[in-house]
C-alpha cells in the first residue's frame, strides 16, 4: 500500500547508484494505456486484470533496459560467472517485486492512482510463477534476488514448465489437484530467444570410430529434441544490475514430420511434437521424496545438456577451445542431486565433442562443479536404475562406469593401509554404482555419490544439517576429503519477505533505525534490540501486527465464511504436508486443547483461556496417501471445533487451500506463532522459519535445521523449544517397543479411532502409523515429543497473557534475523565456493 511507497521513497533517496525517477505519472499513464491499446486492443474501461497487463508490459521495458545494460557490461568485463542449475525456481509474482527493486514505485504508483487503480489490487491479478514445490525451489528464487542485488555475475538455469505446481482445492475436506495453467494470458516477465536453441538427444547407440585419425566415441541418439531458451530478467535491489534466469522449453526438431503428414498419417506427425513437449510439460509435485519416473530423468538431462552447451558456446565465442581456462570463467552449483547428470555431460562434451583427454576433462569438470545437499532422509536420496540410465543415456552410463572404475581404483590405493577385507567393504560402500539394498538384482547409480566425486565443494544448508552430512550420510567421503565439505546456512531475501510483503513493519523499522539501509544490510536490524522493551515502540509494533492479522482474517472470511477473533493468538503452520514435518502432532495438540476447553465452565474459559486461531496450509504430493489423510484430519477437526458454540470463541482451526508464495506473503506478516516441529535431524534447514522470524513471529520449534541458529540469534530463552535431540533419534527408534505412551496420547488415539471427527476408516491408517509401539512404527517419534509439545504450548499461553513480554520477544526476533538474509548466504557461496566477484554496471 501507501506506506510501501514511503519506505521506498526513503530507500530511493539514499540509494547510491540506482536510477532515480522523478515520480511524474504522465509518461507512465500514457505508456500503460498505449500497451493496452496496441498489445491488447483495449480502449478504456479497464479491469484490474487489464491494468495489470498494461502495467506489466510497460515495466517489462524498464527491466529489459536494465538487463541489456548489465549484460553489455558483463560482456565487456568478461568476469567469472556462477550458473545455478536447479530443476525448480519458485518465483511467485513479479510485478511489485520488479517495480520496488527497480525503484519505480513512485512513477507507477502515481500513474495507477491517477488512472483510478491501486497497485495492490492490480498486482493481485498476476498468477504465481510456481515452477517449484517448496523450500528448495523458493531458495533458488531468493538466491537469484541476492545474486543480482550483490552485482554477482550469475544466472539461473532451469526448465520452463508449461504447468507448474498443481493448484490445490478442497472437496468435502479432501485435497483435489488441478492443473496450473499459468501461461494462457502470456508472460510479460520472459523474453523468448529465438536465436538460442540447442539439440538434446536421448537413447540410441554408442560406437568407437576414427575421426581425423583419432579414436573417438560417437553417440548417435535415437531421439532428439530442441531446447528453446526463454530469459527471465532478475532485477537486483538498489543497483543497476539485472541478471537472468534462463529456462528451457522443449520443442520438436521438425515442427511436423512432413512425409508422414503428406501421407495422411497425422497421428505419427503429431507424435514427435507430443514427445518433445512432454519433457517440459509439467513439474513433478514431489518435495523431498523423489518419484523415480523416467520422464523426470529426461527433464534433468534435458535442462543440464542445454545449459552446459549454452555456457560452452559463449565461452568458445570469446576464448576459443581453451577449455583448461573454463573453470576461471564458469562454475556451476548443483541444487540438490537433480542436475547431477552434469558430471557425465560435461565429461561427454569435453571428451567426445571437444576431443580432450579424459584426465584433462576430469580436472576441468571437478573444478567447475559444486553440489548442495538438501536432505538426509535415506528415502529422499536420488538413485537411478542402471537399466533406465543405460537405455536413455547410454554414453552417460558408460562415462559414469569409467568414473566409478577410476574412483574405486583410486580408493584402493588411498586405503592401502586397511586390511583387505575392510578395504573391500569400504570401497563397496562408496561405489557410485551399487546394488539396490531391497533388490539385489537391480543396480543403481547413486546420484549423491556421483555429485560428491565430481565436485569441488559439497555443502549442507544449516549447521546441524551440514554436520549430519559429514558425520553420517556422507561420512566415508568426508573422511577422505574433509576440506570439500562446507556449511552454507540458508537465507531468504529481505526484500520480498519483509520490505515488500510487510511495508507497514518496514516503515516502522526504517523510522526506528533512521534509515532503510537494513533492506540490503540486515545486520542493522540488530539496532531494534534497543527498542524491544520500549512501551511506545511496542504499541506501534503491535498496531502493525494487528493490521496484518486483520488482512488474514479477511482472507479466512473469504475462504471459510467465518469471522475470527482478531485478538486471538494467530498460530500458523504452513509448509508441504509431510510426515516428518509432523502437522499431525500439531493437530493432536489442537484436539487436546479443544478437549480441555470443553471441560471448563464458561467462567473458567473466560478467565483463563487464551483464544487461538490455528491455520494449517500446504500441499500433499499427489501420490502421498498419508499426507492426504493428514489434510483430511485437519479439515475434519476444523469442522467439529469451529462450530462448537462452547469453544468457538476460544479455538479455531482452518486449513487454507492452495498455499503458495503469494499466500505466504499475506500469512507470514500476520503470524504471531509459527510451528516448525519436524523430528530433530530431518528438516535440513527450513526457510519459512526465517521469514516468520523477520516478521516478528515467535517460533515453536524442535532443535532442528535452522531453528537452532534462529534460536541462537534471537536468544534461546525467547523461543519455544521442545522435543528430543537429533543425537538421540537412532537409540529412541531402537527402543520403540519399550516406549510408554502418555495417557493423554492414548485418549486422543481412541477419540480419532472412535470417530470423534467422522471418517474413522479413513483415519485408521493414520492412527496405526503412530500408535503401534514396535520398531519402525511412529518413525518420526510423535509420541516421544508429545508431552513436551503440550508443555511448550502451555508456555505459549502464559507468555501471550503478558503482552509486553510477547511484544518484546517479537521485536527481538526481527532484531535477530540479520543473519538470515540470503545476501549473507550468497556472499558466503561467492567467497568460499564460487570465487566470483561483483561486477556492477554503471547506472
Ligand atoms: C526440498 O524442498 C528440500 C529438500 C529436498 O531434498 C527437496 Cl527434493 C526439496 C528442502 C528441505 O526439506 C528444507 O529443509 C530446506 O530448507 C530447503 O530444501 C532449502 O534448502
Amino acid at each position: 500500500g501507501r506506506s510501501a511507497l514511503r519506505v521506498q521513497a526513503v530507500a530511493e533517496a539514499e540509494r547510491p547508484t540506482a536510477a532515480k525517477s522523478s515520480g511524474s505519472a504522465e509518461p507512465v499513464t500514457t505508456d500503460i494505456t498505449s500497451k493496452l491499446k496496441y498489445l491488447f486492443g483495449r480502449n478504456g474501461d479497464y479491469t484490474n486484470a487489464d491494468a495489470y497487463q498494461g502495467t506489466a508490459w510497460s515495466v517489462r521495458e524498464k527491466l529489459i533496459d536494465s538487463f541489456n545494460k548489465t549484460h553489455e557490461h558483463w560482456k565487456k568485463e568478461d568476469p567469472k560467472f556462477i550458473y545455478y542449475l536447479s530443476a525448480e525456481f519458485l518465483m511467485g509474482r513479479s510485478l511489485t517485486n520488479t517495480v520496488y527493486n527497480l525503484g519505480l514505485e513512485g512513477e507507477y504508483g502515481n500513474a495507477l492512482r491517477e488512472m483510478g487503480y491501486h497497485m495492490e489490487k492490480v498486482a493481485d491479478a498476476e498468477r504465481d510463477a510456481a515452477l517449484g514445490n517448496g523450500g528448495l525451489g523458493r531458495l533458488a528464487a531468493c538466491f537469484l534476488d541476492s545474486m543480482a542485488t550483490l552485482d554477482l555475475p550469475g544466472w539461473g538455469y532451469g526448465i520452463r514448465y508449461k504447468y507448474g505446481m498443481f493448484k490445490q482445492g478442497l472437496k468435502d475436506g479432501y485435497q483435489v489437484e488441478m492443473p496450473d495453467i499459468w501461461l494462457t494470458k502470456g508472460n510479460p516477465w520472459e523474453v523468448r530467444r529465438d536465436d538460442v536453441k540447442f539439440e538434446v538427444g536421448f537413447g540410441g547407440r554408442v560406437e568407437r570410430k576414427k575421426v581425423n585419425g583419432k579414436e573417438m566415441t560417437v553417440w548417435t541418439p535415437s531421439e532428439k529434441v530442441i531446447a528453446q531458451a526463454y530469459d527471465n530478467p532478475i532485477p537486483g535491489y538498489a543497483t543497476p544490475t539485472t541478471s537472468n534466469l534462463r529456462l528451457w522449453d522443449a520443442v520438436p526438431v521438425h515442427e511436423f514430420d512432413l512425409s508422414a503428414f503428406n501421407a495422411g498419417d497425422y497421428d505419427r506427425a503429431m507424435l514427435e511434437r507430443e514427445r518433445a513437449e512432454g519433457i517440459s510439460a509439467v513439474l513433478y509435485p514431489n518435495d523431498s521424496t523423489p518419484e523415480g519416473k523416467e520422464l523426470r530423468l529426461k527433464q534433468q538431462y534435458f535442462f543440464v545438456c542445454a545449459s552446459l552447451q549454452d555456457v560452452m558456446s559463449r565461452f568458445r565465442a570469446v576464448h576459443g577451445a581453451n577449455w583448461e581456462a573454463l573453470p576461471e570463467k564458469a562454475c556451476f552449483q548443483l541444487n540438490d542431486t537433480h542436475p547431477t547428470i552434469a558430471v557425465a555431460e560435461l565429461m561427454r562434451l569435453l571428451v567426445d565433442v571437444e576431443g580432450l583427454e579424459w584426465d584433462a576433462a576430469w580436472t576441468i569438470t571437478t573444478k567447475c562443479l559444486n553440489y548442495t545437499n538438501h536432505t538426509v532422509m535415506p528415502e529422499a536420496l536420488e538413485k537411478w536404475p542402471v537399466k533406465v540410465m543405460a537405455k536413455m543415456l547410454p554414453r552417460h552410463m558408460e562415462i559414469i562406469e569409467v568414473i566409478n572404475e577410476g574412483w574405486t581404483k583410486w580408493l584402493g590405493v588411498h586405503l592401502k593401509d586397511l586390511k583387505s577385507e575392510e578395504r573391500a567393504k569400504k570401497i563397496a560402500a562408496m561405489s557410485i554404482i551399487h546394488a539396490n539394498p531391497w533388490n539385489a538384482d537391480e543396480m543403481l547409480v547413486n546420484m549423491a555419490y556421483l555429485a560428491v566425486v565430481g565436485s569441488s565443494a559439497v555443502n549442507g544448508v544449516a549447521a546441524i544439517h551440514s554436520n549430519i552430512v559429514k558425520d553420517e550420510i556422507l561420512n566415508d567421503f568426508y573422511e577422505i576429503f574433509p576440506s570439500k565439505f562446507q556449511n552454507k546456512t540458508n537465507g531468504v531475501t529481505p526484500r520480498r519477505w519483509l520490505a515488500w510483503c510487510n511495508p507497514e513493519l518496514a516503515q516502522l523499522i526504517t523510522e526506528a533505525l533512521g534509515s532503510s539501509e537494513w533492506i540490503n544490510d540486515t545486520e542493522k536490524l540488530a539496532g531494534l534490540r534497543a527498542f524491544a522493551s520500549d512501551p511506545a515502540f511496542q504499541a506501534k509494533w503491535a498496531a502493525v501486527k494487528k493490521a496484518k492479522k486483520a488482512k488474514l482474517a479477511e482472507l479466512i472470511k473469504k475462504i471459510h465464511g467465518d469471522d475470527v477473533n482478531q485478538n486471538a493468538l494467530f498460530d500458523i503452520q504452513i509448509k508441504r504436508i509431510h510426515e516428518y514435518k509432523r502437522q499431525y502432532l500439531n493437530v493432536l495438540s489442537i484436539i487436546w486443547r479443544y478437549k480441555q476447553l470443553k471441560k471448563m465452565t464458561p467462567e473458567q474459559r473466560k478467565a483463563s483461556a487464551v483464544p487461538r486461531v490455528c491455520v494449517i496450509g500446504g500441499k500433499a504430493a499427489s501420490a502421498y496417501d498419508m499426507a492426504k489423510r493428514i489434510i483430511r484430519l485437519v479439515t475434519a477437526v476444523g469442522e467439529v471445533i469451529n462450530k462448537d458454540p462452547e469453544t468457538k470463541d476460544y479455538l479455531r482451526l482452518y486449513f487454507l487451500p492452495d498455499y503458495n508464495v503469494t499466500l505466504a506473503e499475506t500469512i507470514i506478516p500476520a503470524a504471531e506463532l509459527s510451528q516448525h516441529i519436524s523430528t530433530a535431524g530431518t528438516e535440513a534447514s527450513g526457510t519459512s522459519n526465517m521469514k516468520f522470524q523477520m516478521n516478528g513471529c515467535l517460533i515453536m520449534g524442535t532443535w532442528d535445521g535452522a531453528n537452532i541458529e534462529i534460536a541462537e540469534e534471537t536468544g534461546v530463552e525467547n523461543v519455544f523449544v521442545f522435543g528430543v535431540r537429533a543425537e538421540e533419534i537412532n537409540q529412541l527408534r531402537k527402543d520403540r517397543k519399550n516406549f510408554k505412551t502418555d495417557p493423554r496420547w492414548d485418549e486422543l488415539m481412541k477419540d480419532i479411532e472412535g470417530g470423534m471427527f467422522g471418517d474413522k476408516d479413513y483415519f485408521k491408517p493414520l492412527v496405526d502409523s503412530v500408535n503401534n509401539m514396535k520398531v519402525g512404527n511412529d518413525w518420526f517419534l510423535l509420541a516421544n515429543d508429545f508431552a513436551g509439545y503440550l508443555a511448550a504450548q502451555e508456555e505459549v499461553d502464559a507468555t501471550y497473557k503478558d503482552q509486553a513480554e510477547w511484544l518484546r520477544r517479537s521485536i527481538m526476533y526481527t532484531a535477530g534475523s540479520g543473519k538470515f538474509s540470503s545476501d549473507r548466504t550468497i556472499r558466503e557461496y561467492a567467497e568460499d565456493i564460487w570465487h566470483v566477484k561483483p561486477a556492477r554496471p554503471s547506472a
